[in-house]
């Protein structure tokens, strides 16, 4: 209880030297989604727990604080399609209910990703085979989720970091036009989802350019595509606001809509950027600095940062049409067990008791 009041208070001490007005107080603390609602949407990654409604408190807070929602894992297709010829829906079918129950918009994540697929794709040696299991998965897929969910990535991570396209099954087997191909697939599956590409370090001058490409391709094809998913896993007093903000106006000029799909800022120390699950770091007495509280200098560095990158979605609100965060709070961060495991990172803008962080309120006061 006397906890409680301490966080209150601190809460509220943090609102004034912030300039908030205390009736932001009045109703407990203040709502992304209400903050933003006339410029983006505001989402979130969930898990399991959190779809399934197993503690009502997060219910409430995440029901608050968000309008759209990603699934951080259950939609992949190693999880979706386990066999040949099976599918488990069930996870996957909770969490769109609990999307319509809550009115928060699925993006579908995600169609065609190298990562995260069935076993039994190793198995596979020939072409036909891989074409049969593209089709197949998008087709049903796509084709379950039709009308229920709002957006799918339909393609996450084709490119190399110089632009080129990813050396994986999809490419080896069916060639560079697979990406089209799969866009045309999920328009004929699901006609009226809004369907985008996705990819993490796509703001960087040169893989930028392989995206800007990669979307050409398609538009010239004639084949629908709605937007670009900019992942912005990003590092603490290193955000690249200059190609970010370059990024959103080229993907702006094709047409398209642009989203921060999977936001989050990394605060530990780390010697390569962006989110290639497969690379990972070896663990030393350096790697977990602060396992008890994150330092006032990074706490206030990262506010900074969060800062700095809403008042560029604002100013390109126009552009702009979602941001999603890559979890609820810091204890459910991936960045907690990648790339190594079992440290205590801070990179979102709830704390592990879904307390407000001073990034939280730097972000806030943006509209106030
Ligand atoms: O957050 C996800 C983590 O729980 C999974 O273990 C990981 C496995 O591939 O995928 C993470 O999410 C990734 C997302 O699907 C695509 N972009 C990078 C994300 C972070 O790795």
């Amino acid at each position: 209880m006397v906890l409680k009041k301490d966080k209150t208070v601190s809460s509220i001490v943090v609102s004034l030297v912030l300039g908030l007005t205390p009736g932001a107080f009045a109703q407990g603390i203040p709502s992304l989604k209400d903050t933003f609602q006339k410029d983006f949407g505001i989402g979130t990654a969930l898990n399991p727990a959190q779809f399934e409604e197993r503690d009502p408190k997060t219910t409430e807070f995440i029901v608050r604080q968000f309008n759209m929602a990603t699934p951080e894992n259950v939609m992949k297709s190693a999880l979706l399609h386990p066999t040949w010829d099976t599918y488990t829906f069930e996870m996957a079918d909770k969490l769109v209910e609990f999307g319509r129950k809550h009115n928060l918009k699925i993006n579908g994540h995600t169609l065609i990703w190298h990562s995260q697929l069935p076993g039994f794709i190793r198995g596979i040696r020939s072409a036909d085979s891989i074409r049969t299991f593209f089709t197949d998965h998008i087709k049903t897929v796509a084709g379950r989720y039709r009308g229920k969910v709002f957006s799918w990535d339909v393609v996450n991570e084709a490119l190399n970091e110089d632009g080129t396209m990813r050396k994986t099954v999809f490419l080896q087997h069916l060639g560079e036009d697979y990406v089209t191909e799969a866009f045309r697939l999920a328009q004929e599956a699901s006609p009226n989802t809004e369907l985008y590409y996705n990819d993490y370090n796509n703001e960087k001058p040169a893989k930028r350019a392989g995206c800007l490409a990669l979307i050409k391709k398609i538009q010239e094809a004639k084949v629908r595509i709605d937007g670009v998913g900019i992942q912005g896993h990003w590092h603490v007093g290193k955000v690249p606001l200059k190609d970010i903000e370059e990024s959103i106006l080229q993907y702006a000029a094709l047409g398209l809509k642009v989203m921060i799909t999977e936001l989050d800022i990394e605060v530990l120390p780390r010697n390569f950027q962006g989110a290639d699950v497969s690379q990972r770091m070896a663990n030393n007495a350096e790697s977990n600095p602060y396992p008890d509280g994150l330092p006032d200098a990074v706490q206030q560095q990262l506010a900074a940062d969060y800062e700095a990158l809403f008042k560029l979605f604002l100013k390109h609100k126009d552009k702009v049409t979602r941001v999603t965060f890559w979890g609820v709070n810091d204890g459910n961060s991936w960045l907690n067990n990648w790339p190594i495991r079992g440290r205590t990172n801070y990179p979102l803008l709830f704390d592990r008791n879904n307390q407000p962080k001073p990034a939280f309120y730097k972000v806030i006061a943006l509209k106030q």
